[in-house]
Parts: C-alpha cells; structure tokens; sequence
C-alpha cells in the first residue's frame, strides 16, 4: 500500500484497495439526480518495485490466487482474472536467494547514450532531445533514467558488476486490461521478459544497445504481473536504462506509428530512477534467482517464481 502510494501519479481512492473506510451516502431529495456519461477512463495501474528482503525466502510459497464467483467459466485448473478477460493457471516455486542485491545508484551521463533516438519495433527511428539525438549533450531516455550498481562510494554507479546480468523485477497490478510502451537501453546487454516470456534478448555487445533507447509493446490482461528488465556490463562505463508507461487502451498499439503517437512521457508508471536507495532484485550472485522461463513475483506474501498458462473464458 505505501509503496503504491508512493510509485503512482495520482493515485486514486480506486487504487487504494482496502485501505478506505466505507463512506455513508446521502441523497439530497430536494435536487434531482442528474445522470452522467459513463467514462471509458480505465484507472491507472499499481506499479511497484518491491523492496528486496536480505532474508531468504521460505521454502513453499503460499498460493497467490483465490477462487472468486465470476461471470467467466474457466476450464479445470484455470482461475478467472479479475476482470473476467481471461483464465489464468500459475506455476509456483521459491526462488534461490543469492545474497543482498548491489544497491542502485544512477548512471554516469554519457554522450553516446540515445544519440540514434529511439527505436520502434518495426524500424521507426524518432530522434530528439527527449529520445537522444547526436548533439554531443548526454541527454535522452539512457541518460535520464538509467542506472547501475554503485560504486564504493554508495553515490554514484560503477563500473561493477562486469560479466553479470542484475536487473529490476516490477509489479504491474492492474484492475482493466490495457496496452503499455516499454522502453529500455543498457550497456551494453539487456533483456526484456514479461510474466517470464522474453521479449527482447541482445546478448551480443553492439553499441546500438545503448545508442538507440528501444521501445516494445504488450497487451497485459487484468491482474497481477511482472516486468523484468535486466543488464550486463561487458567492460567499461556501465548502465540500465528502463521505463513502462501506460495505460493505453486495448489494441491501440499495432504498429510504429500508433506507438510513436501516444503521450509516452505523460503516461510514464515506472523508471528505473524510482529504484535508487533500493537493490537490483535480480542477479546471477546476489538478489534472486529463478529456473529460466519464470518470473521472479516480489509482491506475493513471500518471494516466488512463477510462469503461468493462459486460457479463454468457456
Ligand atoms: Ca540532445
Ligand atoms: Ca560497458
């Protein structure tokens, strides 16, 4: 709850999900009601990144997912999401913990970072002050929002670690299905999975990682998942650059140029920034490891991986 409060912009009673006493409603009798326009505003998510506990994890993991009565009818062993749009069936296990997580401190500017702009699926290249551009100026997404392990001052990122991938599992809860921008760039490797299915893979050391800011599209049902974005430094200057932002309404990104129309800034839910004075979740010897295809699930009861099968409602 606090941390929801503290991630979301303007983050509503309607968020606040039992964190409100019921309020009494009274009607004045004198004025007639006046009917109003149903709004297709959907709320905004509940986006967080957990805190990483230093403790490892219990051994069996409570299950996260209660039947509810629904209007979908789910085949056996499916459970309805919370906006009747689908069924879901998860597949549990702890996670190995591996040891504290470097603390997150934010990264060295640096004038490559975003000099091509950023980069849309299908090709589309924009590229200007706010995406990066090549005016010798350490600005763009990279610059802005990245971040790498500190170094032994604790103030400002190293170079380490080198040859290991750390990265941010973030929770994205949310009440409506909608479609979100995620953007990313590191150096130099990164990866991008989403409920523990890969979306972006480049483990090769092309400077393009972090000269173009690369952006992706999901669909994400009702209910509860996680995004996963990772880094690893190959030698020298180091950093992890990533964004979600959203929501934006179902179906509406379906190539480029309906992508590189959307308010991206305005509808930002979560920067790697907003992980400074945390720890990278995710490591290869420290914070939390889970068995390849799962995602690591921080904001369960306690710490779990997961991977999960998805059915339509019968
Ligand atoms: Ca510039
Ligand atoms: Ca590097």
């Amino acid at each position: 709850m606090r941390l929801c409060c503290l991630v979301l912009f303007g983050c509503s009673e309607f968020d606040l999900r039992g964190g409100d006493e019921p309020v009494p409603v009274t009607v004045d009798m004198t004025t007639p009601a006046v009917e109003t326009e149903p709004t297709s505003e959907v709320p905004p998510p509940i986006v967080t990144t957990p805190p990483v506990e230093t403790t490892p994890p219990a051994t069996t993991p409570p299950p996260t997912t209660t039947p509810v009565e629904t209007g979908c009818l789910c085949p056996s062993g499916f459970t309805a999401l919370p906006d009747d749009d689908g069924c879901v069936k998860r597949t549990e296990v702890a996670p190995d913990f591996l040891g504290e997580g470097y603390p997150v401190c934010t990264v060295i500017p640096h004038i490559d970072y975003g000099m091509y702009g950023a980069r849309y699926p299908g090709g589309l290249i924009v590229s200007d002050d706010y995406w990066g551009d090549d005016d010798f100026l350490p600005d763009g997404r990279l610059n802005e929002t990245g971040v790498w392990a500190c170094a032994a001052d604790g103030v400002s990122s190293g170079f380490e670690p080198e040859g290991e991938w750390i990265g941010f599992a973030v929770c994205v809860d949310i009440d409506v299905g909608g479609d979100y921008l995620l953007g990313l760039g590191a150096d130099n490797r990164m990866r991008l999975t989403v409920d523990g299915v890969t979306l972006l893979d480049h483990t090769d050391d092309n400077s393009e990682n972090f000269k173009y800011w690369w952006l992706q599209a999901i669909s994400l049902t009702s209910g509860p998942h996680v995004v996963e974005f990772e880094g690893f430094n190959a030698g020298g200057p180091a950093g992890l650059g990533a964004e979600i932002s959203g929501p934006f309404a179902s179906g509406s990104l379906i190539d480029d140029a309906s992508m590189a129309s959307q308010d991206y800034d305005g509808n930002l839910v979560w920067t790697a920034q907003e992980s400074l004075g945390s720890t990278f979740a995710l490591g290869e010897t420290s914070g939390y490891q889970c068995p390849g295809g799962m995602a690591l699930d921080l904001c369960a009861e306690a710490p779990l991986c997961y991977s999960e099968e998805t059915a339509a409602c019968q």
